[in-house]
């Protein structure tokens, strides 16, 4: 059951949403794998099984595509963890702001990578998987 995202939908009938604060990362996603991503603080709510989700992100009364990881970005070594979003489409500067992301499906576990470029590659693939699960 644990990250089975699909079987959440039926039994809610609705997305298993978190909400959160946009807090500051470690500024690696950006600069360093040209994928920002907003870390999210939790506010109340259990976090889903680690893994790379297919997501949708309500911001100020509007809905993003996103790819969503939740775990401990093992490829670096402080391995802290982490609820973080790359939202699709979108440059806006939120720190500080509420967002709630609503959980698809799960794409694929997290995993350790050999070096940065490796990873920025696999993420690509992430996004291209969101954006046909996402597709409607
Ligand atoms: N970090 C990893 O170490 N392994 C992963 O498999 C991994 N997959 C990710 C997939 C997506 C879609 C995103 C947005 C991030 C992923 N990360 C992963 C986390 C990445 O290392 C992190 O966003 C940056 O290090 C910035 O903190
Ligand atoms: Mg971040």
């Amino acid at each position: 059951m644990a990250g089975n995202m699909e079987r959440a939908q039926k039994m809610l009938g609705r997305f298993y949403q978190i909400r959160g604060q946009v807090v500051t990362g470690r500024n690696r996603g950006g600069k360093l794998l040209g994928f920002p991503t907003a870390n999210i603080n939790l506010h109340d709510e259990l976090c889903p099984k680690t893994g790379i989700y297919a997501v949708t992100v309500e911001h100020h009364e509007r809905m993003y595509k996103g790819v969503a990881n939740i775990g401990y970005s093992p490829t670096f070594d402080d391995c802290e963890f982490t609820i973080e979003v790359h939202i699709l489409d979108f440059e806006d500067d939120i720190y500080g702001q509420k967002i709630r992301v609503n959980f698809h499906k799960r794409i694929r576990e997290e995993i350790k990578f050999n070096n940065i470029s490796e990873l920025s590659d696999q993420i690509k693939m992430d996004i291209k998987a969101a954006r046909e699960i996402l597709a409607l």
